[in-house]
């Protein structure tokens, strides 16, 4: 079966957007009020609201997932090595860049391509200061073995938890382990804010000293106590947020039905097999990533143009490895030997889309014309 060259192309993934109308009030609201940005009572009770979906007790709104991450590190005042994936999206290591930071980049799981903590001691020096694991696809890492390393050695951690929106392990937000846990809500991520992100906190402390940090570093009209920045989010991103949280079990409870059909459609696939999350996780189906092993019939590359033929637009997140772009790969860490689990991921992984409107049909039409080839 095919998807008909007049049809639109079906992307890896698209945003789930509540009626218009129903956005029709909260802007006349921010019209009235003519508060538009620095705090305002939408982004107030953003604040609360996620606090109170996801399970934490605080958390700081950001104008993205980006500039969360490189406040995060200032928070903490994070200096020296940092130990992180090189199987992420860019971002991860560039908010390590943009502090000065040098990334140490340690290979990945297997199975669920997140950070490996059996390689994790090895690349720590003294100037190492902090691990910066990546919640890969959701999937969450293993948090406990990371944290007994970074316990023994006084390391911080801090979580990107970019794709890991509602995410639990053992029935609490996985968002409660390290020291802080980044969020990003970009138009393609499960909970969108169009551009947005987060910081979780541990204590009303911390959430202060970043609220500040992300507002200049202004503590009240005259004071500035910290080199802060711009990281505020606005009011019809934060009013975008409340919408989205009222339609948000919906649109999980569809991406986690799609997740089931792929995997029972796909078990019989030679030469496929689906990435595993954790064992007893409640998994938010952020992204539908597949590995195309020697065993299937043509390459990973000749599989992923043959789909976009089909106007399938899937995408190999993450290939190249971060570890491969020119800011990085003269780095000892991101030599080939330091790497192998994760440049075999790379060279192997698919993302299908997965999104709350693809259809049951449109599954069965993208895995059927993966089995066909
Ligand atoms: N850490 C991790 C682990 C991350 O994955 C990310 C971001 C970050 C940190 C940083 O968070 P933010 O600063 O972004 O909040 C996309 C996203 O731009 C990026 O947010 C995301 N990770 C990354 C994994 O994916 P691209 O370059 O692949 O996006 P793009 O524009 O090609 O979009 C993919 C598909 O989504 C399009 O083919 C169509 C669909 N789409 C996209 C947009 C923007 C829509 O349907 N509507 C849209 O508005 O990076």
């Amino acid at each position: 079966m095919e998807n008909s060259p007049d049809k639109k192309p079906i992307y890896v993934t698209q945003p789930h957007l509540p009626p218009l109308e129903e956005f029709i009030p909260y802007l006349e609201q921010i019209w009235d009020n003519k508060i538009l940005t620095n705090g305002g009572p939408f982004h107030q009770q953003l604040e609360a609201a996620l606090c109170e979906y996801l399970g934490v007790e605080h958390l700081a709104l950001f104008t993205n997932g980006t500039l969360a991450l490189v406040t995060s590190l200032q928070a903490l005042r994070i200096t020296g090595e940092v130990i992180t994936t090189p199987y992420s999206f860019v971002a991860t290591a560039h908010s390590l860049l943009w502090n000065g930071i040098k990334p140490v980049f340690a290979d990945i799981d297997p199975h669920t391509l997140n950070l490996d903590p059996s390689r994790i001691e090895a690349a720590i020096t003294p100037q190492t200061t902090a691990i910066m694991p990546v919640h890969c696809y959701g999937h969450p890492c293993d948090v406990e073995a990371i944290q007994s390393i970074a316990d023994r050695y006084n390391l911080k951690i801090i979580y990107d938890a970019a794709h890991a929106f509602a995410v639990k392990d053992r029935g609490a937000s996985i968002m409660r382990h390290g020291d802080l846990s980044v969020l990003s809500f970009h138009a393609t991520k499960v909970f969108n804010t169009f551009e947005g992100g987060a910081i979780i906190c541990p204590d009303a402390k911390t959430k202060n000293h970043i609220d500040h940090l992300k507002n200049f570093g202004f503590v009240d009209e005259t004071t500035v106590t910290a080199p802060g920045i711009n990281g505020k989010m606005s009011e019809f991103n934060a009013a975008l947020g409340l919408l989205q949280l009222k339609h948000i079990d919906q649109a999980l409870a569809r991406r986690r039905e799609i997740d089931a059909l792929y995997r029972e459609l796909l078990k019989d696939v030679k030469g496929v097999s689906c990435v595993q999350g954790g064992g007893n996780a409640v998994a938010n189906c952020a992204y539908f990533p597949i590995l195309v092993n020697e065993a299937y019939p043509v390459s990973r590359d000749a599989l992923y143009e043959s789909l976009r033929a089909q106007k399938i637009m899937v995408r190999r997140y993450f290939y190249p490895l971060i570890s491969d772009f020119p800011m990085y790969r003269g780095l000892p860490s991101a030599q080939k030997d330091n790497l192998p689990v994760a440049r075999v991921a790379a060279q192997q992984v698919l993302c299908l889309p997965i999104y709350p409107e693809l259809s049951d049909a449109q599954v069965s039409m993208i895995v059927e014309h993966i089995a066909s080839q």
